[in-house]
C-alpha cells in the first residue's frame, strides 16, 4: 500500500468512525405515564433513597448494558414543566420534557435534597468508547431556578453553572466526548447555582440523550495496519 492510498483510506475510515447509538432518558414523576421511546428514571418513593434501573434501551428498543442510578432526589418529582420546546431542546418529546425530578437546597416539606447524583455504570471500562449527553431542565414557573450540574468522567469534571429551569423552551446542557474511568462510569452532580432566588433553591432535570460513539472494529483494524504500516517505514 503506498503512502497516498494508505492516507485515502484512512480517511476514509475516520469520515465514520464510529458506530452511534442513541439513548433517550425521561426523568418522571411517579405518576405519569411512560414516553415511547424513553427510559423512565422516577425517584424513589422514599425521599433521597438510592434507585437504579438497569439495561437502558437505546432509540430503536434494543437492550444496552448502560445502568442508571441516582440518589439524593425527593420523592415524586415534578410535572410542571413546558410543552412543544424549540431550538436544541426540540430533540426532546413531550412526555419527557413536561415532567421532572428536582433537588432544592433549603428545605422543602420537611427535606433537603442539596446534591442528587445520577451515575451511569456499566459503560465501556476501555476507555474506547465515548459518551456526549444533552440534558434539558425545565420548569413553567417563574423566579430564576439555576442549577450546577457537573459531569465527572475518566479524565476530571466538566461543570455547567447557573444553567436556569424557569421557563426554558429552549436551551439544553451538551458535553461531548466524554470517557468511563476505569469502573465502567460516568457520573452527574447536581445542586443550586449562584443565581438561583426561589426560597428553596430548587433546580431540576427533565429529560437526557445519551450517544455513545463505538469505534467500528474494522476502524481498529485498518489503524493496526495503519500501525504497522508506519512501523515498517520507520525501521527501514
Ligand atoms: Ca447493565
Ligand atoms: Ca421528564
Amino acid at each position: 500500500m503506498t503512502r497516498k492510498l494508505l492516507s485515502l483510506a484512512i480517511v476514509a475510515c475516520c469520515a465514520s468512525a464510529a458506530h452511534a447509538n442513541t439513548i433517550f432518558l425521561d426523568f418522571q414523576h411517579n405518576n405519569r405515564p411512560d414516553t415511547p421511546g424513553y427510559n423512565s428514571i422516577v425517584s424513589s418513593t422514599i425521599n433521597g433513597a438510592a434507585i437504579s434501573f438497569t439495561d437502558m434501551l437505546d432509540s430503536n428498543g434494543v437492550p444496552t448494558a448502560i445502568d442508571v442510578g441516582h440518589v439524593g432526589f425527593p420523592a415524586n418529582g415534578n410535572s410542571a414543566g413546558h410543552t412543544g420546546v424549540t431550538g436544541d431542546a426540540a430533540i426532546f418529546a413531550d412526555g419527557a420534557t413536561s415532567d421532572s425530578l428536582f433537588g432544592h437546597t433549603n428545605d422543602f416539606n420537611g427535606f433537603l435534597a442539596p446534591n442528587p447524583i445520577i451515575t451511569f455504570s456499566d459503560l465501556d471500562a476501555s476507555g474506547a468508547t465515548t459518551y456526549d449527553f444533552v440534558l434539558y431542565a425545565g420548569r413553567n414557573g417563574g423566579s430564576i431556578r439555576a442549577g450546577d450540574y457537573v459531569f465527572t468522567d475518566a479524565n476530571g469534571s466538566v461543570a455547567f453553572t447557573d444553567y436556569d429551569a424557569s421557563l426554558n423552551t429552549s436551551e439544553v446542557i451538551a458535553v461531548n466526548g466524554l470517557v468511563a474511568d476505569a469502573n465502567g462510569e460516568i457520573s452527574l452532580s447536581m445542586t443550586a447555582g449562584a443565581t438561583n432566588d426561589t426560597s428553596q433553591r430548587f433546580f431540576y432535570i427533565n429529560a437526557m440523550r445519551i450517544t455513545t460513539n463505538v469505534p467500528e472494529p474494522s476502524v481498529l483494524g485498518l489503524l493496526s495496519v495503519a500501525g504497522l504500516f508506519g512501523l515498517r517505514r520507520r525501521v527501514r
